[in-house]
C-alpha cells in the first residue's frame, strides 16, 4: 500500500525538499506531472529581445546608453566613438556595392554582402578588444575593418593579387584572415569555426599572459547552427570551461531556407540554457544594443571563464552571395520594407543627428570620401599581378614538402616549358602572374 505524504499544503520548493532528490541530480522532486517547452517562465513564453534605440533612433523607455571604454576608464558613448561606429557602418555597404558590381563584370569570382547586418557586425567588433581572437563565418568583413584592415587589403584578397596578405591569392574572395589582427582565416564549410572557437578559448585559458585578458569570439549564422558542429562546440565550451563568446547572427535566411524552417524552437538563444550557458537575445539592427550586450557578454565570459551566447536578430537584405538571386524565394517588397523600416544605419544616423553629432552635409561628405577611397583601392588592386605562379605549391603543408606536391610542381613546370610561351591561352594567362610564370619555367625539374 502507498503511504501518501501530506505535503500538498506546502509551497512547491518546500515540498520538493521534503521529497528529496536523486543521486547525480539536483533536480527537485515533484508529484505533479508537467511537461515544458520554454526556457522562460510561463508568463513570458518567448525569449525577450534587448533594445536601446527605437526604430527612429530614440532611446526606448528605461534604456541606458552603453559605455565606451578607454585604457583607463569608461564613459558614456561620445561623439568621437559614435562617428567611428557610423563611418565603419557606412564603409561596409560602400565596399559591398563595388565588390558586388565588379564580380558582375567578371573582375572577381565571388562576393557576399553585409547589407542589413552592419550594426550586428560593427557593434560586436566595437565591443570586443582588439586582440580577442575572432573566428568568423564569412560575413564579418566589418570586424576586420574596425580593427584597421585596410581597404587595399580587402581588395587584394578579393582579387587574389600579389598583395593579398590573407592567403597569397589562393582562397576564394571574402575568405579573409589576419594573424596580426587576430582574425582566423575564414573557411567555407559551415560551423567548423564553432568547435574550433571552443578550442581557441581553451588555449587562451591555458596561456598565462592572455588568460585574464582575451576571449575567443565566434560568429555564425542561424543556418550554421543546424550543423552538428554547433552542438559539439557548445558542449565543448560548456563542459571544458573557457572564455568563448558565441555570436549567432540570426538574419532570417540560410541561402533560400527561411529561419522558420531552420528550427522549431525559440531561435538559437533557447539552446544556450540547455548547455548551462548564459544567453541573451539582442536587436541586431540597433548598434547600441549590440555593443551593450556583447560588451557585457564579453565581461562575463572573461570573469567567469565560461562560454556566453548572444543571438543578434537582423534581416539579410542582400542576396546570399553573387551566386544567388533571392527574389526567386522571397518577395521584392518584403526586402524593400525591411530596408526602409528597420535600417540599422538609418537608425543610428537619426540617433547621431538627435545628439547634434551629424548632419546632411557630413553625410554627403562621408559618402563621397568613402566611395572615392574604395574606387581608388579597386583600381590599384585591378592593376596588380597575382603572386608568382610557384606560390601555388607553397604553404600547403607544414614542415618538409611531401612528394606529391613536388611531383605536381615538376609536372606543371615541364608543361609550361613545353607550351607556356607558344600556346596563346597559356601565354595570356601567365601574364597575370608576377614574373609571368618564369619561376616555374626556369626551374630545374626531374621531369
Ligand atoms: C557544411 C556546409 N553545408 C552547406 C554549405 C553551403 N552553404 C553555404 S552558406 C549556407 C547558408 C548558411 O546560412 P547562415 O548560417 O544562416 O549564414 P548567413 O549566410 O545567413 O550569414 C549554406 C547552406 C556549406 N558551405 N557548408
Ligand atoms: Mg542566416
Amino acid at each position: 500500500m502507498f503511504r501518501l505524504l501530506a505535503t500538498r499544503h506546502l509551497p512547491a520548493h518546500r515540498r520538493a525538499l521534503h521529497l528529496g532528490h536523486l543521486p547525480n541530480s539536483t533536480s527537485p522532486i515533484v508529484s505533479t506531472l508537467s511537461f515544458f517547452n520554454s526556457v522562460t517562465n510561463a508568463t513570458q513564453d518567448k525569449i525577450a529581445t534587448f533594445r536601446v534605440l527605437d526604430g527612429v533612433g530614440r532611446p526606448v523607455e528605461g534604456a541606458q546608453l552603453p559605455d565606451v571604454w578607454g585604457l583607463t576608464h569608461s564613459t558614456q558613448i561620445d561623439e568621437a566613438f559614435a562617428r567611428r561606429l557610423y563611418e565603419n557602418m557606412q564603409l561596409l555597404p560602400t565596399l559591398d556595392s563595388v565588390l558586388y558590381n565588379i564580380q558582375r563584370q567578371g573582375k572577381t569570382s565571388f562576393h557576399m554582402t553585409s547589407y542589413g547586418e552592419e550594426a550586428t557586425i560593427i557593434g560586436s567588433a566595437a565591443a570586443l578588444e582588439a586582440d580577442d581572437e575572432i573566428l568568423g563565418q564569412y560575413r564579418e568583413m566589418g570586424v576586420l575593418l574596425w580593427r584597421g584592415f585596410s581597404i587595399d587589403s580587402i581588395m587584394a584578397q578579393c582579387f587574389g593579387n600579389q598583395d593579398d596578405t590573407s592567403g597569397k591569392g589562393r582562397q576564394m574572395p571574402v575568405h579573409f584572415g589576419s594573424k596580426k589582427l587576430h582574425f582566423h582565416t575564414i573557411s567555407s564549410p559551415l560551423a567548423t569555426q564553432i568547435p574550433q572557437a571552443a578550442g581557441v578559448g581553451y588555449a587562451l585559458r591555458r596561456t598565462v599572459d592572455r588568460r585574464d585578458r582575451s576571449i575567443a569570439a565566434c560568429f555564425f549564422g542561424e543556418g550554421a547552427a543546424s550543423e552538428g558542429d554547433f552542438h559539439a562546440g557548445m558542449l565543448l565550451a560548456s563542459t571544458i570551461p573557457s572564455p568563448t563568446l558565441f555570436i549567432a547572427r540570426n538574419n532570417g535566411f540560410a541561402i533560400s531556407t527561411p529561419s522558420s524552417e531552420q528550427y522549431y524552437g525559440d531561435g538559437i538563444a533557447s539552446r544556450g540554457p540547455g548547455y548551462g550557458i548564459d544567453t541573451v537575445r539582442v536587436d541586431g539592427n540597433d548598434i547600441l544594443a549590440v555593443i551593450a550586450a556583447v560588451r557585457e557578454a564579453r565581461k562575463r565570459t572573461l570573469e567567469q571563464g565560461r562560454a556566453v551566447l548572444v543571438e543578434a536578430m537582423s534581416y539579410r537584405v542582400g542576396h546570399h552571395s553573387t551566386s544567388d538571386d533571392s527574389f526567386a524565394y522571397r518577395q521584392r517588397s518584403e526586402v524593400e520594407d525591411r530596408k526602409r523600416v528597420d535600417n540599422p544605419i538609418a537608425r543610428f544616423r537619426l540617433f547621431m543627428e538627435s545628439q547634434g553629432w551629424w548632419n546632411a552635409e557630413e553625410e554627403e561628405a562621408l559618402k563621397t570620401r568613402l566611395k572615392a577611397d574604395v574606387m581608388q583601392a579597386f583600381k590599384r588592386a585591378d592593376a596588380l599581378q597575382r603572386c608568382e605562379l610557384g606560390e601555388l605549391f607553397t604553404d600547403v603543408y607544414g614542415g618538409e614538402e611531401p612528394w606529391n606536391i613536388t611531383a605536381q610542381r615538376d609536372e606543371l613546370s615541364a608543361l609550361l616549358k613545353k607550351y607556356g610561351s607558344t600556346w596563346e591561352p597559356w601565354r595570356t594567362e601567365l601574364n597575370r602572374f608576377k614574373n609571368e610564370g618564369r619561376d616555374l619555367m626556369q626551374a630545374q625539374t626531374d621531369a
